[in-house]
């Protein structure tokens, strides 16, 4: 985006704690004591933006309407350098893979192949320095058609692009599951700077219309691991130190720039890429031009007859600490880890409910999502009632009128008497280590989103619109 341009607005002192981006936007009032009452970002769609293309879930490359949606699996990646937004008004500078010659992205663009496929990516650098990509989990790769292994005489465990330069990679996808991808080079830095990203290997006989997430070993479907069409998402976890960003934006020399790491302190926890509460504003939104991806869960009560399937989550840690994420409501069901399916080698069910997904660096996990109605919530009509306040008991005025969840840009309807118009319900999802819950220590920030649960039955007409629509 032109109006990020690293020269606008911004002095070059390296001594500068904090960038300020030039316009001004949303900040979020944030109240420890209530999640429901607080500002959120409006998630318009694109302009143009395909009807059909989803705003929130699970985006891949080479994926858009059906299977199989990539046969070749090939892919260009481009390392470049951009901007993203955090919700205390900041803009942070980023290094990151997008797609061909799509604009910058952070997270990195999510890539989609299916079990069996030869996949080929050619990674392009328009970065300063040089780069390369890990594709952690897979074995055999190939870069430049020689085995990948580290550059004797480089800081790169693979062969790596040079500055204005290409390499491609090649590997078979043997196993189903989710899996990151990182630079290689450098790692310690480049991964941090947000050369990361993730990638998806479905199941041999995958079809979007009856998804899963694996197979058993004799190559059926995995009944255990169904989900609901179009219920797929992602959540890939990151932390960014924005002084650290500063100071390589400014380096004279970013290729030689030293990181003196006893200095690092992430303020920033993320989840695709975004803060709280920009976790939940739709894909695509143009509020957040360089992070496509939402983290919100959109799901309705499990019904075993007429809503049995759960929502998949992809997790994915792509930063330096643990991050114990904690869902509200219902336990998370872990079904998979590493790209592995928790099954004994005799088939027995190994998957855990999870209070917390005990997320090391470097580790995806694949978790079912559901939301059981055990008091009947729902099924008062309708739905989950949040009254309207009384005006004085309001936080931020008449709230209701601010989110595409709670209320749209418009006067109270006559007769509106609940602020969930179709009767949703949230569930807050968090990082349970609390100092990554926070902005510079602001609290109900950071590495925080939200479960969207609609009332059961035809969710359209309920009034209940995907998230983002209003
Ligand atoms: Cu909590």
């Amino acid at each position: 985006m032109e109006h990020f341009d690293s020269t606008e607005s911004v002095t070059s002192s390296a001594d500068q704690p904090r960038r300020r981006r030039p316009k001004a936007r949303w900040v979020a009032v944030l109240s420890a004591a209530g999640f429901a009452a607080m500002t959120i970002p409006l998630g318009a769609a694109t302009p143009g933006h395909a009807a059909t293309e989803a705003p929130e879930g699970l985006l891949c490359e080479h994926n858009a309407g059906g299977t199989p949606s990539n046969p070749t699996s090939s892919f260009v990646l481009t390392a470049k350098e951009g901007y993203i937004l955090t919700p205390d008004n900041n803009s942070i500078y980023m290094w990151s893979y997008s797609a061909g010659s799509k604009p910058f992205q952070y997270p990195g663009t999510t890539l989609c192949v299916n079990e069996g496929d030869a996949v080929t990516i050619t990674l392009k650098d328009s970065l300063k320095v040089p780069t390369s990509i890990m594709f952690v989990g897979m074995v055999g790769v190939l870069a430049d058609g020689a085995l990948s292994v580290p550059q004797a005489g480089t800081d790169s465990l693979t062969k790596q692009a040079a500055a204005g330069g290409s390499v491609t990679y090649q590997f078979l996808a043997k196993h189903p599951g989710t899996y990151l991808y990182e630079s290689g080079t450098n790692a310690q830095l480049q991964d941090q700077m947000g050369l990361v990203g993730a990638l998806v290997v479905r199941p041999k006989g995958f079809t979007d219309a009856a998804p899963y997430a694996y197979n058993l070993a004799g190559g059926a479907p995995d009944t255990d691991t169904n989900y609901k069409p179009t219920k797929e998402y992602l959540n890939l976890f990151s932390e960014v130190d924005p002084d650290l960003h500063q100071r390589v934006e400014f380096a004279p020399d970013q290729n030689g720039y030293v990181v003196d790491w006893t200095a690092y302190r992430p303020r920033y926890w993320m989840i695709n890429g975004r803060v709280f509460p920009d976790t939940i504003a739709a894909n695509d939104s143009q509020s957040l031009p360089a992070q496509p991806y939402s983290a919100l869960v959109h799901i309705q009560p499990r019904d075993i007859v007429n809503n049995p399937y759960p929502a998949l989550v992809r997790m994915l840690n792509a930063g330096v600490r643990t991050y114990p994420f904690h869902p509200h409501g219902n336990h998370d069901k872990v079904v998979g880890i590493d790209a592995r399916p928790l099954r004994g080698s005799d088939g027995s069910d190994l998957t855990r409910d999870e209070f917390s997904v005990n997320m090391v660096p470097g580790q995806t996990e694949d978790v079912l999502v559901t939301w059981v109605d055990g008091q009947g919530f729902a099924t008062d009509a309708p739905g989950i009632g949040v009254p309207v306040p009384p005006l004085l008991n309001r936080e931020n005025g008449a709230y209701w009128s601010g989110s595409p969840y709670l209320g749209t840009k418009e006067a109270p309807k006559s007769g509106q008497v609940q602020l969930n118009e179709c009767g949703e319900y949230y569930n807050v999802a968090h990082s349970h280590a609390l100092y990554q819950v926070a902005t510079y220590e602001t609290a109900a920030s950071g590495m925080l989103t939200m479960t969207r649960i609609d009332p059961p039955g035809d969710a359209a007409a309920n009034g209940c619109h995907p998230a983002g629509e209003g």
